[in-house]
């Protein structure tokens, strides 16, 4: 059987000491951590789109890295990526997969064509994930690369348009659930705008709720049991994107009465583009009932743009895993890397080398992150901040039965709030330097 990966060895557990590049080093899969294995807490995935097609095309030039294994004919060449996708996945131990539907089939001249061509890779993936044990985290359809989606695709202007997104849904979705997948992504892609010159915001907001609420319909009815996942981010490729962050995402989805139907999918690099820290846009999440799943990778803080770089940022996966911890853990979701190696990083081995870093990151945040909470120093600290609600009036508002007449006698009655206690931020920063450092 042809090897697409030949220099990369099977990538085995070898422990801190070992200076083997093709090694874990934190990440022992089958080590039993508070009960269950690393790779039950972590579900690490594989994104097909940025491992098997990215090139390392930019703005300013071609592509550094041959993703055509060899091949021509475009069924060839992405029945090539399914091999060697596989192969990879069994290298580096991954369990989990996630596509798009253009990531696994190429386009025909026509979308009975290209619903043709998906079905068949479709089977050849079917039959690989059976033969390599492994599963689809979550599915989508890209509807933002082809010309017809420039404004938009649920949001476009165009009713034609819209049509062809729903139809490209539907074909996602069977294919999602011909796999097996527990999740369907909605990431916003085209869906915003430039200028409110040429926008009516509210037919789009209402064309893309519908949107949602025909996938959720129609998923449901031919059997998928999993979860649909909104993925928040702020811009690029628009302006303006309707899905900002977290909490604008959770305000659309009750607006629209789709709350029920859809968790989050949180990215690192779109909650930083936002603004925001990772672990904001994750507790945003999970205090919502919204938690679902992790697009695992990290922006450049120096830069304005989506770098979707493989997590290496030891202190961001511990703050990560902490939250996924208090979330209860992954049920449905899990982690995908939605991480591309660097243009100059352009080798088969570098694939590897970055799985295994943003892996091995991972599994650090997850040991920090359990010693954390062992530790019990900022929990503690936290619910103490909050004991004036226990009692008294605290305990009054608490259980929302204080009046505003009897919060003013009491207010007047304290003469001036004469308990401020410190918030401690530095002392608390100190206290995970030594747990992560012993
Ligand atoms: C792009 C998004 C995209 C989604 C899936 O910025 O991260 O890759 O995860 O469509
Ligand atoms: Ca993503
Ligand atoms: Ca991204």
């Amino acid at each position: 059987m042809k090897e697409y990966f030949p220099t990369i060895p099977k990538v085995k557990y070898e422990g801190s000491a070992s200076n083997q590049p093709f090694a874990f080093k934190y990440y022992n899969p089958d080590e039993i951590i508070c009960g269950k294995p690393m790779r039950e807490h972590l579900k690490f995935a594989l994104s097909y789109w940025h491992t098997l097609c990215g090139d390392g095309t930019d703005m300013f030039g071609r592509g550094t890295a041959d993703k055509s294994f060899g091949e021509k004919d475009p069924m060839e060449i992405y029945r090539q990526k399914a091999y060697a996708a596989f192969e990879l996945m069994d290298k580096l131990d991954i369990d989990y997969f996630c596509f798009h539907d253009r990531d696994i089939a190429p386009e025909g001249n026509t979308l009975k064509e290209t619903n043709q061509n998906l079905t068949e890779i479709t089977e050849l993936i079917e039959n690989l994930m059976k033969e390599h044990h492994k599963k689809v985290l979550w599915g989508t359809a890209n509807c933002f690369n082809h010309p017809r989606y420039m404004h938009g695709a649920g949001t476009s202007p165009n009713a034609d348009v819209f049509a062809f997104a729903a139809a490209q849904i539907k074909k996602a979705l069977e294919t999602t659930v011909k796999l097996g997948g527990k999740g369907y992504v909605f990431w916003g892609g085209r869906e915003g705008y430039e200028t409110l010159l040429n926008t009516d915001m509210k037919a789009e907001q209402d064309h893309m709720a519908f949107l949602m609420r025909l996938a959720v319909d129609y998923g449901r009815s031919i059997g998928f049991d999993g979860d649909f996942y909104v993925e928040p981010k702020p811009k690029e490729p628009t302006k303006h994107q309707y899905d900002f962050d977290a909490a604008t995402v959770l305000g659309f989805l009750r607006k629209y009465g789709l709350d029920q139907d859809f968790k989050l999918n949180i990215e690192a690099n779109h909650a930083t583009l936002a603004g925001h820290t990772f672990q904001h846009e994750l507790a945003i999440a999970r205090i919502n009932d919204a938690f679902g799943s992790i697009d695992a990778n990290q922006g450049d803080l120096l830069l304005g743009w989506d770098t979707d770089q493989f997590p290496t940022n030891v202190y961001e996966t511990a703050l990560c895993m902490l939250e996924v911890l208090k979330a209860g853990g992954f049920t449905n979701g899990g982690l995908n890397f939605d991480a591309k190696t660097r243009r100059g990083s352009f080798t088969p081995e570098d694939i590897a080398l970055s799985y295994i870093a943003g892996m091995d990151s991972f599994a650090l945040g997850l040991r920090i992150a359990v010693k954390l909470m062992e530790d019990g120093r900022l929990e503690k600290f936290v619910k103490e901040r909050y004991n004036s609600f226990e009692s008294g009036i605290g305990a009054k508002i608490s259980n929302q039965t204080a009046t505003m007449e009897e919060l003013e006698e009491y207010a007047i009655s304290l003469g001036e709030v004469s308990t401020n206690i410190s918030g401690k931020q530095e002392y608390l920063e100190s206290i995970i330097n030594s747990v992560m450092f012993g």
